[in-house]
């Protein structure tokens, strides 16, 4: 499949809107719907069959800390053996010892190692990755991670979104309140000065920050012009997504213990909570997102994986898409918008997650008869193309 000039793809199955065409110029959508209803100006473009297969917007997994170092295998191993997570983490593991494994990596490394992740979603279709910083918790490796997530996208055809996660982990031998004061609002705006920082992120938990805490570089965030987005709720109530939605954050993530109230205060705010079932699953967690009352109040629901070493290294979307419909009991209609514009919207971003008119011509070929068989299939990869800003790749 090669089309450089304005292209037709025909005989689709579009999802989730009805039509069997998609018209392509520009690296654009330029239009979309039934072919019998092919506007007269785009008559003579040239055609390409796809043979009845199914096109979704390409995905977007909007919540990765896919630059690291190392990795936590052993990890794994500790916890089969009935560690907890928090317990590793307090013991000097965890975080810290990503920390440690990224800091003597540099930043080629950190790519490098990156890459074969990178590759793993895009042979998924996946078109627009976020990425984290946050194992630096030094202004020098805070910063050689955002800049390795923007040398991915020169790497790769994809498009990568960063958030600044400065606050993510207290690193050994600080004081939460110092580290906030002292290094993450400096590299913050050190990285911000570089044109690193698409949005900004924190972890507001018991082994993390507090709200005051992540309130300060909120409001550093807010003085910036960034966005903000949060890991909240997620091992325990913090009361993180109230904070989120009193910043007007893109979204909240995880929200494992997120109440009722806390849907109320986020539909309020137009936060899109991010659901990350990969984690959920590593961590063998029982205590489920508030689905119906995310549903209740129309809050926008994103699905992502989470990929990081520690507590979801995941690197399929279409698995994160699965285990979000098996555990948390999505509809594979709202998987597949969690993927697309659900996840568009936790980047803020307008110009994808749907097939319509101007938006850029991101999309996915599979050999597939339904969107719900792409949720129902577990490790298995239907995808036939994936067109990337209009090119097959
Ligand atoms: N929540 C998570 O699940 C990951 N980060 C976060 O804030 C865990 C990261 C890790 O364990 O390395
Ligand atoms: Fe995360």
């Amino acid at each position: 499949m090669e089309f450089e000039a304005p292209t037709i793809l025909t005989n689709a199955r579009l999802a989730p809107q009805a039509g069997d065409a998609v018209a392509i110029a520009g690296g654009r959508i330029a239009w979309a719907g039934a072919l019998a209803d092919l506007p007269a100006a785009m008559a003579g473009w040239a055609r390409h069959d796809l043979g009845g297969r199914l096109v979704t917007p390409a995905p977007i997994d909007c919540h990765t800390h896919i630059v690291h170092g190392g990795h936590r295998a052993h990890e794994f191993e500790l916890r089969l053996e009935g560690a907890s997570y928090e317990a590793i983490a307090r013991a000097g593991g965890g975080i810290a010892a990503t920390v440690a494994a990224t800091r003597a990596a540099g930043e080629a490394a950190l790519v490098a190692a990156a890459l074969p992740r990178i590759d793993a979603l895009i042979a998924e279709g996946v078109a627009t990755i976020e990425v984290k910083s946050g194992y630096g918790l030094d202004i020098a490796t805070e910063l050689a991670m955002l800049r390795a997530a923007r040398a991915i996208a020169r790497a790769r055809p994809i498009r990568v979104s960063t958030s600044f996660l400065g606050a993510h982990a207290v690193p050994a031998g600080m004081a939460a309140d110092a580290y906030i004061d002292g290094v993450c609002i400096p590299a913050l705006r050190a990285a911000h000065g570089e044109g690193l920082v698409d949005a900004v992120d924190g972890f507001c938990e018991g082994i993390a920050f507090d709200t005051a805490q992540i309130g300060r570089v909120f409001a550093t965030a807010r003085a910036l012009g960034l966005p903000v987005r949060l890991h909240a709720e997620q091992l325990s109530h913090r009361g993180g997504a109230t904070l989120a939605a009193r910043f007007g954050a893109l979204s909240a993530d995880h929200l494992e213990w997120a109440t009722a109230a806390d849907a109320a205060a986020m539909a309020a705010a137009g936060t899109v909570a991010v659901l990350l079932p990969g984690a959920f699953y590593a961590l063998r967690e029982t205590r489920l997102p508030p689905v119906a009352a995310f549903r209740d109040h129309g809050v926008a629901m994103a699905v992502a994986t989470d990929c990081n070493p520690g507590t979801s290294p995941l690197t399929s979307l279409l698995l994160a898409m699965n285990m979000a419909c098996t555990f948390f009991r999505l509809t594979p209609a709202e998987a597949l918008a969690g993927v697309t514009v659900n996840a568009a919207r936790a980047l803020g971003l307008a110009d994808c997650g749907r097939i319509a008119p101007g938006l850029r011509a991101d999309l996915a070929v599979w050999d597939a008869g339904s969107a719900a068989e792409l949720a129902y299939r577990i490790g298995f990869n239907p995808l036939h193309a994936r067109i990337f800003g209009g090119r097959p790749c």
